[in-house]
């Protein structure tokens, strides 16, 4: 396995070197922020991403994300000029060294949490994700704003998306994931990227809004849309893991030994209820539902070779920054599972 930390380039928070600094740190994940969704990123800033890592004996190999424009997802007639600068981007990833590519296929909304500065016992913050609290929001309301939502849509573009997704069946939304992969696959086959879908976090429909990657049924269609290696998942624990009828140590093992695996986000989260409430807590498995030893044994014995990265951490010891990507958190993660990675490399 290769570890990996996501940076956000130069304004974030959190110091490349710093990230440099972590022992047995392999790649950055990064992006693009200075383009519009669905728009070609320029060579300059991929280089720039390129030579911030090199400069810090990191890789830039793998990026996170390179977005899915809605009218993609919504097959909409100019969903092709949207896909012909997607392939675009995978060439020219490719040619300045990117090997694998994660993204996702939610419609409008990426990962949903309703609160991100949850004060625990020990005075740390977390993600939290409370039924109760989402039922009471309307997003078309006013001054609703969630993490992990593109923040510049306006009030009136996402009544327009809301009337769009409801003339949608989930089936049409296979459909057009279908259509986009068999543009974009062959591509990446041809230069050698690797694709990997995110799995929709939370893994249900919210806001009435269908949503596709969700479960092992789901996963598996999936992969038959396109039976390539270069389709393969982002293998988020936390996403699919919020929901207990996932069993993801044999969904990993699965998937692993199947070779569709390219990257692992790893972070753990406590099951509150019955109603699909949960809490972000520590990677460490005592903190939360998820047995992260389980987790990279499973990876383990089916000789995992992609990219890792610690998802989310809690802020601790006075940190503040980004909800979720804080550096010292994320560094301990990072610790623990290179940690299990070497006492399950020696024994
Ligand atoms: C949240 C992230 C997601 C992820 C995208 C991939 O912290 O895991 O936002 O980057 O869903 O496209």
């Amino acid at each position: 396995m290769k570890m990996s930390f996501r940076w956000y380039g130069d304004s974030d928070p959190v110091k490349i070197e710093y990230i440099g600094q972590i022992p047995g740190m392999h790649s950055i994940v990064s992006a693009v922020y200075d383009t519009p969704v669905g728009d070609v990123w320029g060579e300059a800033s991929i280089e720039h991403i390129k030579n911030r890592a090199a400069a810090t004996n990191l890789a830039f190999d793998v990026v996170e994300s390179v977005p899915v424009h809605e009218d993609i997802k919504l097959g909409k007639p100019t969903r092709d000029t949207y896909i012909a600068n997607y392939v675009e981007n995978i060439r020219r990833l490719a040619k300045h060294g990117v090997k694998c590519i994660c993204y996702n296929f939610m419609p409008v909304f990426d990962w949903t949490r309703t609160q991100l500065d949850k004060v625990n016992a020990d005075g740390s913050t977390c993600l939290v994700y409370y039924a109760g609290q989402l039922k009471d929001k309307n997003p078309l309301a006013d001054g609703l704003s969630l993490p992990g939502w593109d923040s510049s849509y306006k009030k009136e573009d996402l009544k327009k998306l809301f009337e769009e997704y409801g003339a949608l069946t989930r089936e049409d939304l296979w459909k057009n994931l279908e259509y986009f992969l068999a543009a974009v696959i062959p591509v990446a086959e041809g230069c050698g990227v690797k694709m990997a879908i995110h799995p929709d976090d939370p893994p249900w429909d919210i806001f009435g809004l269908p949503r596709l990657i969700t479960d092992e049924a789901n996963l598996d269609r999936f992969l038959k849309l396109y039976d390539s290696e270069a389709n393969g998942l982002t293998f988020c624990t936390g996403s699919l893991g919020c929901a207990e009828s996932n069993d993801i140590v044999p969904m990993i093992d699965k998937y692993a030994k199947a070779r569709r695996i390219h990257f692992m986000h790893i972070r753990n989260v406590q099951w509150i209820g019955s109603d699909g409430s949960f809490e972000e807590t520590a990677h460490y498995s005592p903190c939360g539902s998820l047995d992260v030893v389980k987790i990279c044994e499973a990876l383990h014995r089916n000789g995992f070779d992609g990219y890792i990265r610690p998802d989310h951490g809690r802020m601790i010891w006075g940190e503040t920054g980004k909800p979720g990507y804080g550096l010292y958190d994320r560094a301990l993660g990072a610790m623990y599972i290179t940690g299990i990675f070497e006492t399950l490399e020696k024994s």
